[in-house]
């Protein structure tokens, strides 16, 4: 224990920037405003937003990034409000700190009505639980920095979001006592069953003609995509990514063979996988978006894959109980394992052709739009992707960097784009940050380019305006799928900063990309799309979704 000069915010803020947290993304509200204080008066930058939804979004987005996100609210109006984004990042993996601010002590005490309060004072932390791995009241200033440590430590051990009500009182309390920080006993693998698995791994990849690396998400959650890219490197095993895991490492990567997502992936890297006779899934957070929502898991039958996660290690139908993936991934590295000589490997995305000019003049597509996009990325190119046809289409694009490209790809929220471009800008101003989302996602939080405004942000942010829910047309189509068709150019005039264009042609198009990249402003392109195009994935997709949630189209299979 050590005496200390801080009060219970003051060691709060000072805590996450000893973490190396720069931004906190939020809205204050009665209830936080003494948080906001203290997180004004602390080393962090505020990035306060205009709707709660956002802040999540951006904080997750941050966290994607930089290892670790934080959205302040207000006391259920602005907590509840953004439940849908922390939902988000607790269905992938990412740890959001959320600081609510709340009533005093003394009024939960007595039980009072009093304003925001929904059923008890303690419905949103109860609701919270369902989406966070760990939460805290603070109501004693005197457990108050063991109460904080311990939600941050669960965090990070379990890499989800955390939620803290911090009341508008205890906030401003002196804090006596900080414990020594919790120290985190790294959990070991049973020597035996690590051997075991390893000699079965050995033997496994060593009999397969094909084997291949699918890296996902947990890999980079938990730190650990550089050890499997060493093994990737050491014996020549080529690597898919997963729609989630898009970019975990560098698509330029000459191993790199693209994402898999079943039939929503490119044809040829659906085949190398599914042909694959040693499907090695590290990281593995395996869903339906794995098999693009209509493919099967009995396409990666089971006596060809190895699972390594951190819940789960099994090869063919074996399971090993007690081993660490970390410790897996790096033992796995220094075996006697074949160093493969490689044939050609799928390219799905290999360097886009330049257009020529019949191309030019052509109304553009989402197929172009991609290829358009991949010409002129560079490694300082980060894209947030909405969810829609903007995420099925961005399949084909090849980033240049690891780690370059975000979306919510399996929860699939639609609002992320926008805010994650935000909350990416805080994280990495030194790059250029490409937002992309479909007309009906942008009209969820595109308003929130005003934050960019408001902080001198400077994104380019395509609007794919195919005239309303484009994805849910393929799929059941009805007036429902119309949405109003917005002036979009008008917003940079409501912002009062920045340019807008929209265009038609993947002329307009490419001139209006380079122009951005080569400017240093907001710069929101509108590409018009046709309402009956879609990405090759959709295409590939869209219709066997349609049999699956449409009983008219179910009866005439
Ligand atoms: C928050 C949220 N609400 C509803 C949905 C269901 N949904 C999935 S795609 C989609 C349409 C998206 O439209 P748009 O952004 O224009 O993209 P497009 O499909 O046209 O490419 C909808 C409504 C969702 N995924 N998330
Ligand atoms: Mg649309």
């Amino acid at each position: 224990m050590t005496t200390t000069q801080h009060t219970v915010g003051s060691f709060l803020f000072d805590y996450l920037h000893k973490m190396g947290v720069t931004h906190v993304f939020g809205i204050p509200g009665d209830f936080a405003l003494p948080t906001f204080r203290w997180m004004e008066a602390s080393p962090l930058k505020v990035i306060t937003m205009t709707h709660e939804p956002s802040v999540g979004f951006a904080a997750d987005a941050y966290a994607r990034l930089n290892g670790f996100g934080v959205a302040c609210v207000t006391y259920c109006v602005g907590g509840l409000n953004m439940l849908n984004s922390v939902a988000c990042a607790y269905a992938e993996k990412s740890p959001v700190l959320v600081i609510s601010g709340g009533p005093s002590p003394t009024d939960r005490v007595k039980d009072v009505l009093m304003h925001h309060k929904v059923r008890t004072f303690d419905t949103q932390r109860h609701i919270y639980e369902e989406v966070t791995c760990a939460t805290a009241v603070i109501t004693d200033p005197a457990t108050a920095a063991a109460e904080i440590m311990r939600v941050i430590a669960a965090m990070q051990e379990h890499s989800l979001p955390g939620y803290i009500e911090m009341p508008f009182d205890v906030v401003d309390m002196p804090l006596t006592h900080i414990p020594a920080p919790v120290k985190r006993i790294a959990a070991t693998s049973k020597p035996d069953n690590l051997a075991t698995m390893i000699e079965d791994a050995v033997s496994a990849i060593n009999k397969a003609k094909q084997p291949v690396i699918i890296a996902d998400i947990e890999l980079h959650r938990f730190g650990l995509t550089d050890q499997a890219l060493a093994i990737a490197n050491k014996f020549n095993i080529p690597v898919a990514s997963t729609l989630l895991s898009k970019s975990i490492i560098s698509e330029t990567h000459p191993l790199h063979i693209g994402v898999y997502s079943g039939p929503l992936s490119d044809e040829s890297v659906q085949k190398y996988v599914e042909d694959s006779d040693c499907v090695i899934m590290l990281g593995a957070f395996i869903t339906d978006v794995w098999f693009g929502f209509t493919g099967t898991s009995e396409k990666l039958s089971r006596k060809n894959t190895m699972l390594a996660t951190n819940d789960k290690m099994q090869i063919g139908a074996r399971t090993y109980e007690q081993v660490v993936l970390k410790e897996f991934l790096e033992t796995l590295v220094n075996q006697p394992i074949n160093k493969r000589t490689l044939g050609a490997l799928p390219k799905p995305a290999e360097e886009p052709q330049p257009l020529n000019e019949k191309e030019k003049s052509e109304h553009t597509t989402i197929e172009n739009f991609f290829r358009i996009l991949g010409l002129h990325v560079t490694e300082n190119s980060i894209i947030t992707c909405d969810t829609g046809d903007a995420l099925f289409g961005a399949i084909k694009l090849r980033t240049k960097k690891a780690t370059n490209f975000l979306s919510d790809a399996y929860y699939l929220s639609m609002g992320f784009g926008i805010p994650g471009a935000i909350g990416a800008m805080a994280a990495r101003p030194n790059d250029r940050v490409i937002a992309i989302a479909g007309d009906g996602a942008f009209q969820m939080t595109g308003i929130e380019l005003s934050t960019a405004a408001k902080f001198g942000m400077k994104p380019i942010v395509f609007i794919l305006n195919n005239d309303g829910y484009g994805t849910q047309r393929f799929i059941l189509d009805g007036p429902f799928n119309e949405i109003l068709r917005w002036n979009y150019t008008k917003l940079t005039e409501l912002f009062g900063v920045g340019v807008s264009k929209k265009v038609t042609t993947n002329g307009e198009l490419e001139a209006a990309f380079k122009e951005a990249l080569a400017g240093d402003e907001m710069y929101i392109i509108e590409v018009i799309i046709p309402r009956n195009d879609c990405s090759p994935s959709l295409k590939r997709v869209g219709e066997e979704l349609g049999r699956l949630r449409d009983i008219n189209k179910r009866n005439e299979a």
